[in-house]
């Protein structure tokens, strides 16, 4: 397969203004009538369209057969047209057939679409690229089996056809490019309700789940409601069709997508109750139905004008559900929530085969770059210009972006120069932060000079490796400096930007700081300002005081993550037969007990040892045995310091049973007494059953979690238990299948196997196959790093059979093997060796050769 080049972007051959399609639906034999007006932007005679499996029935040009065409592997090349014409193609597709669920299939009996990236093509021939936007007139006709005949905008017209057919026609007012088209077809229930906008306009509001599920909606409703609201509030943004539907299907390879006014997303993202649903679920929800609808601004009326530019509308608007959920809920919370995300998969990916700058230069298969990259630095790149501009400079460069680009398929340097321009700031040397790859690091040294009474702090940057850009990034690094008592010292520096940013523009750059009384404790890159290594040569004290003191809870939380990981890297180092925890770390343990923060939930972000994927990235070779062991250890060590609190507070605290943010956090925190009290002594049998038995999932789950973590003797009987209670639910038993996919047990690798016969269990389900195979390669290493090399065959197995069925999502969970050279040599033969067999398969997936190609060479 051919790579394509962000430098050879052409623009669009042709305009086309308007796209009529009428669909006759059949499993088998769907026809698709597209017709358009085409108008050459240069002189030109032939026309270049896109399409994908598509078998052809009649072309016709300005009303006639046209007989000059020749078909291509993924398009038609139509010749001796003129350089303004109509065209009319009516093909054939089979939905029923489509397992790749890209562009038109049926899930579990509905039909839906799955446009972006290049789905469209799928459905017709067509120019299957974002910079060719056009409003839709679309006309859905189909059984009435299918009650439900649904597209983007509004309904224009309906009616019956004959005893057993009817259709609807929907009109698009707004332009939009192909990704966004989206049709459903299907019997649903239906949830119902409205919006009134700032203006006063009424907005419907519509949610279809599958049959029996209604009961699971409201949640989501709630949601959608609340980021309409917020948009409007925060980002001065309005809704803009009289209605918003949202679909839930349970075949979907990705958790929602944003088309125009008709959202279609997994079930896993929708559907919602205390008894099916965990708090966390309740989160994510929020937040991805208020992703999906942010987008209807930063993506769908201004849009991308290629796929290399994806991170402008996907770093943008998870940077806005990121806000979003802070704005709503607790701000250090989300902010742990996304540096997790950023140091256990993204530095992950910056470090392996697949690193790519956050605008891509080089794709073979666009899918294989919807990634923590694209997504999640792409959200730091923009957090950064926050940081750097503020709340009210970051606001005028929204306005000025919208005023200058609404309507229009345009580039993240657009962006940024929007940002720029609105706040009379140069961002030029910013816009390094697009090209570069690789995690930087931050080197800090820092100097207190008694009798000038000054401080400095020295910033020194380098690149990674493997970064083409070598030239100084512009850094904010956030700070804040503590005096010996624990109060923050007034910074009084002229240049400090927001008050507390200092702005890195240069290899090396060092900040002096005057009127300083004593040797400060400082917090760096505080709140995660950019997404860099930092290293500083903290003291166990200082990181200890820091972790009592800092004023916010997210460095609180860092400083913890550090004296964690400082005492995890000594247990792996050690030859020592016994090791005990550091006193600082012990006090500082015993204090946040003692002293606790006023969101619980904090707490227990506070107790917990940073996971293996974020460990693993401290070390060239990962140490995998030692590594588990040295977590599994200290674990059981904090489990003992701090059993007398946590009985005291899990026997003598009760949520309510609720949603509340203190009833979550109730929850979450008896969570985590529970998880390490069952690695005690202390006797948790009961209050396992009891849990276990709760008609809350997060209480149950976290009942099941502790008892299989320990490997307790009731665990077999409780995942039983749940088995049986649950087997009717799916989307309940993938959690179940997770917990069985990351049990430790060395039996684990046969109970997935096993589980593959599993009446739940559907291979051609991607959320089936993420929760046991996805989990088990993720989140259980000790398992799938077996040195025996049997997790590596069981996902290569697996990847076999989905190269076929389903490539992007073979392609998704491919993701563990593909950085075989950071493990011992062992390991790394034996990874290598099933992606060498991968690589052998006769028809391997575009999606697939990318990653591995990548990989091996
Ligand atoms: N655009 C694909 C799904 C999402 O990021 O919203
Ligand atoms: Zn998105």
């Amino acid at each position: 397969p051919q790579a394509k080049l962000l430098a050879d972007y052409q623009p669009p051959s042709h305009q086309v203004e308007h796209l009529d399609l009428t669909f006759h639906l059949s499993p088998k034999q769907t026809r698709v009538i597209a017709k358009y007006s085409l108008c050459a932007n240069s002189e030109q005679s032939y026309v270049e369209l896109d399409g994908i499996d598509l078998k052809l029935i009649s072309l016709k040009v300005n009303g006639q057969p046209h007989a000059q065409y020749t078909l291509l592997v993924d398009g038609i090349r139509i010749d001796s047209v003129p350089a303004s014409f109509d065209l009319e193609i009516e093909t054939e597709i089979a939905p029923e057939l489509n397992t790749s669920l890209e562009g038109l299939y049926l899930s579990d009996g509905a039909y839906c679409t799955q446009c972006e990236a290049e789905g469209f093509r799928k459905i017709t021939y067509f120019f299957d690229r974002p910079d060719v936007l056009a409003t839709y007139r679309v006309t859905v006709i189909g059984s009435k089996d299918f009650p439900f005949l649904l597209s983007n905008g509004n309904q224009v017209d309906s009616g019956t056809i004959g005893d057993d057919k009817h259709f609807v026609t929907w009109e698009d007012p707004f332009k939009k490019p192909s990704y966004l088209f989206a049709l459903v077809a299907g019997d649903f229930d239906k949830l119902e309700d409205k919006f009134v906008t700032k203006s006063g306009k009424e907005v419907k509001l519509q949610l279809f789940v599958d049959k029996g599920n209604l009961s699971k909606a409201p949640h989501a409703m709630t949601s959608l409601q609340k980021s309409m609201k917020w948009d409007e509030e925060r980002f001065n943004l309005e809704y803009d069709l009289d209605i918003y539907m949202i679909v839930a299907v349970d075949f979907f390879n990705m958790g929602a997508m944003e088309n125009k006014g008709l959202n279609v997303f997994n079930s896993a993202c929708v559907l919602a109750n205390q008894e099916t649903a965990t708090d966390r679920d309740y989160h994510v929800i929020e937040s991805i139905v208020g992703h999906e609808y942010f987008h209807n601004w930063t993506g769908n009326r201004v849009t991308c004008r290629d796929w290399f530019q994806l991170s402008l509308k996907e770093g943008l608007t998870v940077f806005r559900d990121q806000e979003f959920s802070s704005d709503l809920g607790s701000r250090a919370l989300n902010r742990i929530d996304a540096v997790n995300a950023m140091r256990t998969h993204q530095f992950a990916e910056d470090a392996g085969p697949m690193a790519h700058p956050i605008r891509p230069e080089k794709v073979i298969e666009m899918n294989n770059f919807y990634t923590v990259t694209v997504y999640n630095k792409g959200a730091e790149v923009i957090r950064m210009m926050h940081t750097l501009l503020g709340e009210q400079g970051f606001q005028q460069g929204m306005s000025l972006y919208f005023e200058r680009h609404d309507g229009q398929a345009v580039t993240c340097d657009d962006f940024v120069n929007a940002m720029a321009d609105a706040t009379n700031t140069n961002l030029n040397q910013f816009k390094l932060w697009y090209q570069q790859f690789g995690t930087p690091t931050l080197n800090v040294s820092t100097k207190f000079q008694p009798e000038s009474k000054t401080y400095e702090i020295e910033l020194t940057q380098t690149h990674a490796k493997n970064d083409p850009v070598t030239a100084p990034l512009h850094i904010p690094v956030a700070i804040e400096l503590l005096d010996g008592q624990g109060q923050a010292i007034e910074l009084s520096k002229a240049d400090l930007k927001q008050g507390r940013v200092l702005e890195l523009t240069q290899a090396n750059q060092t900040f002096i700081f005057e009127n300083i009384e004593a040797e400060p404790i400082p917090v760096l890159l505080e709140d995660f300002s950019a997404p860099c290594l930092l290293k500083y040569d903290y003291s166990l004290s200082q990181l200890s005081h820091i972790a009592k003191y800092a004023s916010s809870y997210y460095a609180r939380w860092e400083a913890m993550q550090i004296l964690f990981t400082h005492q995890i890297r000594s247990y792996v180092e050690s030859t020592e037969p016994t090791q005990s925890m550091t006193e600082e770390l012990a006090s500082v343990l015993v204090s946040m007990f003692e002293n606790k923060p006023a969101d619980l939930a904090i707490l227990a972000e506070y107790i917990s040892v940073p996971n293996f994927d974020t460990l693993s990235g401290g070390y060239d070779v990962v140490p995998v045995d030692a590594l588990c062991n040295a977590i599994a250890l200290l674990e059981q060590q904090v489990a003992q310091l701090l059993e007398k609190h946590l009985v005291a507070f899990y026997t003598s605290t009760h949520d309510s049973g609720g949603l509340s943010s203190k009833d979550v956090a109730i929850r979450a925190l008896k969570n985590k007494c529970l998880y390490y009290l069952a690695l005690t002594q202390f006797d948790v049998t009961s209050h396992l059953i009891e849990q276990a038995s709760s008609t809350n999932m997060t209480t149950k789950l976290g009942a099941l979690k502790s008892a299989l973590n320990a490997q307790h003797t009731l665990s077999t009987k409780l995942m039983e238990e749940f088995d049986a209670q649950w087997s009717h639910d799916l989307l309940v038993m993938d959690k179940w299948f997770a917990l069985q996919a990351t049990n430790q047990s060395d039996k684990c690798i046969d109970v997935v196997l096993s589980l593959y016969s599993h009446p739940c269990f559907d291979k051609s389900n991607p959320n089936r196959v993420r929760s046991l195979v996805g989990s088990f390669a993720r989140s259980n290493p000790k398992q799938f790093h077996r040195a025996d090399g049997r997790g590596y065959e069981l996902l290569a197995d697996l990847i076999v059979e989905l190269n076929e069925l389903n490539p992007q999502n073979a392609s998704r969970i491919i993701t563990p093997l593909l950085s075989y050279k950071r493990f011992d040599q062992n390991r790394q033969d034996k990874m290598r060796t099933q992606l060498e067999r991968l690589a052998a398969i006769s028809d391997l997936s575009d999606d697939l050769f990318e990653k591995i190609d990548r990989a091996l060479n």
